[in-house]
Parts: C-alpha cells; sequence; structure tokens
C-alpha cells in the first residue's frame, strides 16, 4: 500500500529544524515586552536604594520629594506595613523586606519609592528623600557570618539567633565512612563558585493596573511563571484569584532572573490599588545587578575515596552557602540546597553523603538560580574537576578514569549514590563520540610536543547526567503546590488551532516547537498552529518555565492533548467513513479503513465534522486539555571538551577547539536545540573566563555595569563544535528530554580543567572562577591554588 500520510518534516513535525516563528516579530522590531506596553493614565515608579550594606534606619525624611510637582505618591517601609506588606514570604519560606523597615541589609534594597507622572520626576524625587542611617558591620561571606560574635543580620526574626539559613544532610553517613575506610587513595578539592548573575537583556519590570469599578487587578510582568505569581498574590494580597490576571508578555530573556517575586512588583501592585491608576516599575541595569536573582556564591569541600585500580567507592561533600539577607532560593520545597545531591549521578558510586550548610550575609539574596535545574550548576562543576583531580592524583588518564566509572548502558534504572532513580543515557558512546571529535590521542601527543617548546597546552573533560524537568508531584512541590503542568489545544473547524501551555517562553522558542509536538501527533502542519503563552485568564495553570522542565512537562502535556484530541477524531472519522471505530487505522494526519486503505479522511476533515456533521449524540467542537504529572525527571547527558592554550608569561588563554556532544533524547526542533546549546556555552565561558560579580570588605557591589561585569560578545566568544547522541527517554510521550541549561551546567568545568591541565607540572589544584589572566599568572609563578572569594582586595597582586 502506499502511504498518504503528511510528510512530516515538510509540515514542521518533530526533527523538522523549523526557523523559529516568533523571530518573525523580533528580527522586526515588533516584540511586545513589559516596557512597550502604554496604558491610559499610567503613573511610573522608581525606587530608592539603599547606598550601604548593613545599616539601622534612623529616620526617612519624605517631605521634599512629596513636594515635587508631579509626584502622586511616596511609599515607605512604615507605610507597607499598615497594610502588612512591608514584610513578604520567600519560595523558600522565609521572609523578604518589600520596603526596609528596620535595618538595611544588603547594597541595593528597595528603602522607598516615588509614583510620579513621569519616570525622570519620580527619580528626581527619589534623590530627595532624606535617610539616616547608622552604619553596622557588615558580612560578606560564611566565614565572617559563622565567626564568635558576628552581628545578627535577621534580628528580625524571633528564634533566630546566628547567621545560619540552615543546616542539611542527604546520602549514607556511615557507609561513606565505611567506604573511606577501604579506599587506597583519598583526594580533595576545595574550591569556591563565584556569585554569578543571570543578567538578562532585559531588565524586570510590571504594570500593576487595578480598576476598582470592576475590582480587577492585571499585572504585565516579566515573569517566568505567571501563574505561581496569581497565586502567590491572591495569599499574601489576599484579593480574590478570579480577580487577578497576570500576563507575562514577550521576555528579553530569563535564565532564572524572573522566577522570583521582586519587591518592586509587590509595589507597583499596591500603589496602583491605592491610586486607582496603572503604574509601571521598569527597572534600570545597574538595579538588576545589584538586587535581584544573583546565583551560586557557594563553598565546597570535596572527598573521593579511591581503589588503586580507579574505582570510585565513594564520595563526601560539605559545602557552605552564601545567601544574602534573604532566603529567597527558588527551589522544590523538601531539598534546602536544591539538587546538589544530584552531583555524580552519572557515575556507579556505592556511596555517598553530602552536608550542607546555609549562611545569611549582607549581600542581595542569592542562590536564586540561573540556568541551573536549583544548583546543579554547582553540583555538576564540582563533580568535573572532583573527577579531574582525582584521575590527576591516581596518576589515570581522564578519559579512562571516567569511562572506568560511568553507569553502564545496561545498568538502568539506575539509583544514583543520592538515591535519585536515573533510567537512560550512553555515557560511554557520548564521551566516545566527543574524544574521536576532539581527536584525544593526537592531542595528548601534541600537547607533549609543545611542551619541549615550552608551550603550555591542556584538555579539559567534563562529562555530567543532570535532572531536568522538575516534576512528579509525589516529591516535586514549590510552597506545596505541586509540580506539574499542562496543555489545551482547540482545533477550529478548518482544521487550523491554538494550543496554550502553563510554561513561559522566555526566549527558547515555545511558539515554535510546541506546534511541531501537535503535527507529530496530529498531522496539522505546524504552521497552522498558534501558540501562546503567559496569560493566566486564558493559559491552563503551569509552573512555569526553569530547571528546563517546559519540554519535560508542559511538552509532555502538549502531546498526550494532542492524542486526546486524536482519540475524539477518530471517532468523527469512523462516523464520515460509516465503519465501526476499530475499523479505523491511523497515519500522519489521516484515517483510513484498514481494508481498503485508499478510503480515508484527514484531520481537517474530522475537524470541520466536529462543527457540522457530527454523529448523534456526540459533543460538538474539538478541543480539550491535558494536565500532565511526570513519572520522574529527565536525564539528558552531555560530554564537553575544551583544549586551551596557556600563555606562560601572562597567564592569558584561548581555547583552541570545543566539542559538544549532547544527549537530550529525541530532538522536537534540531536547530532551536543547538541554539540553546551555543548559547548555553557561551554563559559558560563567560563564568569561566571573565564574569566577575563580588563585594568589598564594606559590601560595595563590584560588577554593578556592565563595564564591571562581562558579557562576551561574538568576537571573544570560541566556535563550538557540536555533535548528538540520541537516548530517549523512556518515560516522556515523544521520548524528549530537557536541553535548556546543559551547557551553561556542564561547561565551565571543561574549561577550568583545561586550564588546569595545561599548569599541571606547577602542582596547582585550583583556580577559582574567573579564570583572569591575573590569577592563571599567580598561579603558575607562585605555584599556589588561587581563591576568588570576596573580600577580593582589588590590589592584591601589586
Ligand atoms: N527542545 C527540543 N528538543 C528537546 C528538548 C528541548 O527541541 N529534546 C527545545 C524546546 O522545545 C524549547 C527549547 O529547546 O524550545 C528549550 O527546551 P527545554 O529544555 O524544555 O527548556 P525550557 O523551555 O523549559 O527553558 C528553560 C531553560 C532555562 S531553565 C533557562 S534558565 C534558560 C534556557 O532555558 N533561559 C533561557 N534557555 C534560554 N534561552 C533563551 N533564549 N532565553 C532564556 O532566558
Ligand atoms: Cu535555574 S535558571 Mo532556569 O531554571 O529559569
Amino acid at each position: 500500500m502506499t502511504t498518504q500520510a503528511r510528510d512530516e518534516i515538510k509540515i514542521g513535525g518533530l526533527g523538522a529544524s523549523r526557523k523559529r516563528v516568533e523571530d518573525n516579530r523580533f528580527i522586526r522590531g515588533k516584540g511586545n515586552y513589559v516596557d512597550d506596553i502604554v496604558l491610559p493614565g499610567m503613573l511610573h515608579m522608581e525606587i530608592l536604594r539603599s547606598p550601604l550594606a548593613h545599616a539601622r534606619i534612623v529616620s526617612i525624611d519624605t517631605s521634599k520629594a512629596w513636594a515635587i510637582p508631579g509626584v502622586r505618591l511616596v511609599l515607605t517601609g512604615e507605610m507597607m506595613a499598615t497594610r502588612n506588606l512591608a514584610w513578604m514570604p520567600t519560595l523558600s519560606y522565609d521572609t523578604q523586606a518589600v520596603l526596609a523597615t528596620d535595618k538595611v541589609r544588603f547594597q541595593g534594597q528597595e528603602v522607598a519609592c516615588v509614583i510620579a507622572d513621569d519616570p525622570y520626576i519620580a527619580k528626581d524625587a527619589c534623590e530627595a528623600i532624606v535617610v539616616e542611617y547608622e552604619a553596622l558591620p557588615v558580612i560578606v561571606n560564611p566565614t565572617q557570618a559563622l565567626a564568635d560574635g558576628a552581628p545578627l543580620i535577621r534580628d528580625d526574626k524571633e528564634n533566630q539567633h546566628d547567621n545560619v539559613v540552615f543546616d542539611w544532610e542527604v546520602g549514607d553517613r556511615d557507609g561513606t565512612e565505611r567506604a573511606f575506610a577501604q579506599a587506597d587513595l583519598v583526594s580533595k578539592l576545595e574550591l569556591h563558585y563565584p556569585r554569578s548573575h543571570p543578567s538578562p537583556m532585559e531588565c524586570c519590570g510590571s504594570i500593576a493596573d487595578f480598576d476598582r469599578s470592576t475590582s480587577k487587578l492585571t499585572v504585565y510582568m516579566t515573569t517566568q511563571a505567571p501563574h505561581i505569581i496569581r497565586a502567590a498574590v491572591a495569599l499574601v494580597a489576599e484579593l480574590p484569584e478570579h480577580m487577578i490576571r497576570i500576563v507575562s508578555p514577550d521576555l528579553g530573556g530569563g535564565f532564572g532572573n524572573k522566577v522570583p517575586v521582586y519587591p518592586g512588583y509587590v509595589m507597583s501592585i499596591l500603589a496602583s490599588i491605592l491610586l486607582e491608576r496603572p503604574v509601571k516599575w521598569i527597572e534600570d541595569k545597574t538595579g538588576n545587578l545589584i538586587s535581584t536573582g544573583f546565583a551560586r556564591d557557594i563553598y565546597l569541600k570535596g572527598e573521593l575515596a579511591l581503589r588503586k585500580d580507579g574505582k570510585i567507592l565513594g564520595v563526601r561533600m560539605h559545602t557552605d552557602s552564601d545567601h544574602g539577607a534573604f532566603f529567597s532560593d527558588a527551589q522544590p520545597s523538601k531539598f534546602k540546597i536544591g539538587l546538589m545531591h544530584s552531583a555524580f549521578s552519572c557515575y556507579d558510586i556505592p556511596s555517598a553523603h553530602l552536608t550542607a550548610r546555609g549562611v545569611y550575609t549582607n549581600k542581595a539574596p542569592g542562590g536564586v538560580a540561573y540556568r541551573c535545574s536549583f544548583r546543579v550548576t554547582e553540583a555538576m562543576y564540582f563533580q568535573e574537576r572532583m573527577v579531574q583531580a582525582a584521575a590527576d592524583d591516581l596518576g589515570m588518564d581522564q578519559a579512562e578514569f571516567r569511562r572506568r566509572n560511568f553507569v553502564r548502558d545496561d545498568d538502568f534504572p539506575h539509583r544514583t549514590p543520592f538515591g535519585f532513580l536515573t533510567d537512560s543515557g550512553q555515557y560511554g558512546k557520548c564521551l566516545q563520540v566527543g574524544l574521536e571529535a576532539i581527536g584525544y590521542e593526537d592531542f595528548l601527543k601534541q600537547k607533549e610536543e609543545a611542551k619541549s617548546r615550552g608551550r603550555l597546552l591542556g584538555i579539559g573533560i567534563s562529562t555530567m547526567t543532570e535532572p531536568l524537568g522538575a516534576g512528579n508531584s509525589r516529591e516535586y512541590d514549590i510552597l506545596g503546590i505541586k509540580m506539574f503542568d499542562s496543555a489545551e489545544l482547540r482545533v477550529h473547524m478548518t482544521g487550523k488551532a491554538i494550543l496554550r501551555t502553563g510554561a513561559k517562553t522566555q526566549g527558547q522558542g515555545h511558539e515554535t516547537t510546541w506546534a511541531q509536538i501537535v503535527a507529530h501527533e496530529l498531522g496539522i502542519p505546524a504552521d497552522d498552529i498558534v501558540v501562546e503563552e503567559g496569560d493566566t485568564d486564558t493559559a491552563p495553570f503551569g509552573m512555569g518555565t526553569y530547571a528546563s522542565r517546559s519540554t519535560p512537562v508542559a511538552g509532555a502535556a502538549v502531546a498526550m492533548v494532542s492524542r486526546k484530541v486524536r482519540a475524539k477524531a477518530r471517532k468523527l472519522a469512523a462516523h464520515l467513513l460509516e465503519v465501526s471505530e476499530e475499523d479505523i487505522e491511523w497515519e500522519l494526519g489521516r484515517f483510513y479503513v484498514r481494508s481498503s486503505p485508499e478510503t480515508g479522511v484527514s484531520i481537517q476533515d474530522c475537524a470541520y465534522a466536529a462543527y457540522s456533521n457530527m454523529p448523534d449524540g456526540m459533543e460538538p467542537g474539538l478541543e480539550n486539555v491535558a494536565y500532565y504529572d511526570p513519572p520522574n525527571l529527565t536525564w539528558p547527558f552531555a560530554c564537553y571538551i575544551a583544549t586551551v592554550e596557556v600563555d606562560p608569561q601572562t597567564g592569558v588563554w584561548d581555547v583552541l577547539r570545543f566539542v559538544a556532544v549532547d544527549d537530550c533524547g529525541v530532538r522536537i526542533n534540531p536547530m532551536v536545540v543547538e541554539g540553546q546549546i551555543m548559547g548555553g556555552l557561551t554563559e559558560a565561558y563567560a563564568m569561566a573566563s571573565m564574569q566577575f560579580i563580588t563585594f568589598d570588605a564594606q559590601g560595595n557591589c563590584i560588577g554593578s555595569n556592565y563595564m564591571d561585569y562581562l558579557l562576551p560578545t561574538a568576537w571573544e566568544t570560541p566556535g563550538w563544535e557540536l555533535h548528538e547522541v540520541v537516548t530517549p527517554c523512556p518515560h516522556h510521550p515523544i521520548g524528549a528530554k530537557g536541553i535548556g541549561e546543559c551547557a551553561t551546567v556542564g561547561g565551565p568545568a571543561a574549561f577550568v580543567n583545561a586550564v588546569l591541565d595545561a599548569i599541571k607540572d606547577t602542582g596547582v589544584r585550583n583556580i577559582d572562577m574567573p579564570l583572569l589572566p591575573d590569577r592563571v599568572y599567580e598561579a603558575i609563578t607562585q605555584r599556589h591554588d588561587v581563591s576568588g572569594a570576596p573580600p577580593v582586595k582589588m590590589d592584591d597582586h601589586d
């Protein structure tokens, strides 16, 4: 029989490198970002921020600000307190000041805000506010926070008598101790993963619009999780949920920065309710860099118990994480240090134990997330740095050491040392593809040869599997709300369709890729499907986009809702073809009679029939909704290999080549996947080589603008050589795994391992990121480890 099925690639189905439909408006300058939205009668809000990192507020005099023509409202913490809004709950069961009342606890903290006719008046009025501070001693790292007699940062909290946020542990303490007792060798490493900032091009902002006549509150805002915001506003501000509409329009990048709830959102909402006018708040770049969504800032200590033949017997880890003044990490509520314990998941290790301690410091809230599935970036960086150090300590080839310890292809499902369940992967194969692509053996020879001429070449490998796709509602929730997602599909009479999900694209291309899943399931051309996300009045409930959960969870819901629609279309087809449903077969885009394959109807015929010719008793229309609760996380795998040359005279290092082998299961859109990998690797390179955001001893944030906090341009960025391996996810309806964060998670260790490999003869075990030339030079010439932990004395190396 000759099939009449639609050609899947031609209709933009699974595997088609379809051009991103959203780019049609972006490259024409027709994107619709929060700041593009102008409402009638709209006022503007600006925030006054604290210049000091730790100080008691003696007084705030707003009289001069009120006197400026065009000023409509000046808000202080005291006024917020009368509405019970001076403090708000965080996503990690802590509280965070909306506007400071008693003290300021980090530089850049919100102290007051002004709402005025235009943003310039509001800014001038902020400057007219007089705040008298009484400076307090400042804490900028865990050592200071934990020292005897350290000043108490969170004296607002009853029962908080020190600066410890949590003390937490996971794993098997006794079993791990036994493993270490049996070890031939123990390999140790200590390092600091520095603070970094997601720094999307678009800063945060909101427009709150409260309409007294309808009691409806509409908020346009930069959020990756609009439904969570709606729930938070309903619960915290005690407004009825059906009267709240959160709209997240086009986002100019998120990278995790747009997950938390920020004071600016809350203040614009309260101001709009008080003034009964729309109030717009648009953050500036410095405001974004100093006060929102920092990531990392964690001290890691680790030990691997090793057998002489290279087998890893056990792993012990301790982390001290710096959370800033408020514990506002966005993470599943069970886990205090996110999914840090996903470390070493790709290796077959009998026992592991992790202790984690979090502390408050006088810095902006940190640890939120930046292209990491809840601390996974730190976990994998640490893992791969430790693996390389251990191979060196054993005197074993680093590729061989990994190979010996990888979980084998036939050993799935596999329980990881900390108790996760991984379900699929071909780790050895990915590594092999990478080694062949980089020409491993040849490079090692070249390296030896270069050494004899005084040149320093190095090769760094990073291999990892990471947990992407937070869900499965048994184990994952945020503030008690279970992690699942949803999709709603409505097929119109002519076979065109609209799809909505509970996720929210920030640049990942959901408008393109979700339509491809529908095309794959229903044979409706992707161009005939419009995708909408981000409006809580129309989208079904979902937990939003972070932890690369969209494909694993919302994407699965898209497949499932398409299947529900197909099941109904099958009934319509049976009716049209006048046969019973059992006699109907499906091929892409078409139902046909099994005994007579030429006799069939298209999915579009069925859609028309759903509105014009349905069988007696059938509910009209062709639409459905699916809520999807994934059985497990998805576990993509990646192998990244960098080769570098280090200049011993200056410490400058260049990337010679970079090979990436990614296995994210079935790829919906290979071009979009490659874009995700290239972007992620660029961010990884930035962290490894140049991004530097730190704090001096007074808690001043150094790196509060793009002159100091560097983003790599096309000029500095190395070329990426991409390869793929496909191991379908066994539980995802189309076999896909997440990809959005892999390269940022796994990338940094490849660069750092490569530089340390190049200078291995110095005996240096660690240089903290970023590997600035002066740090590398110091390591080469002084032959000691180089720490980047704050406060960094800027003139140290003169
Ligand atoms: N995809 C695919 N095939 C797969 C997996 C994914 O074609 N097997 C496609 C998806 O359809 C989607 C994209 O790749 O268009 C990323 O999918 P996924 O891995 O599910 O990640 P999310 O969509 O959930 O995106 C979140 C992730 C995170 S958490 C951060 S942080 C990050 C990232 O995506 N922020 C980004 N990538 C970003 N890319 C851009 N441009 N902007 C951001 O802010
Ligand atoms: Cu961890 S940043 Mo992303 O999950 O939004």
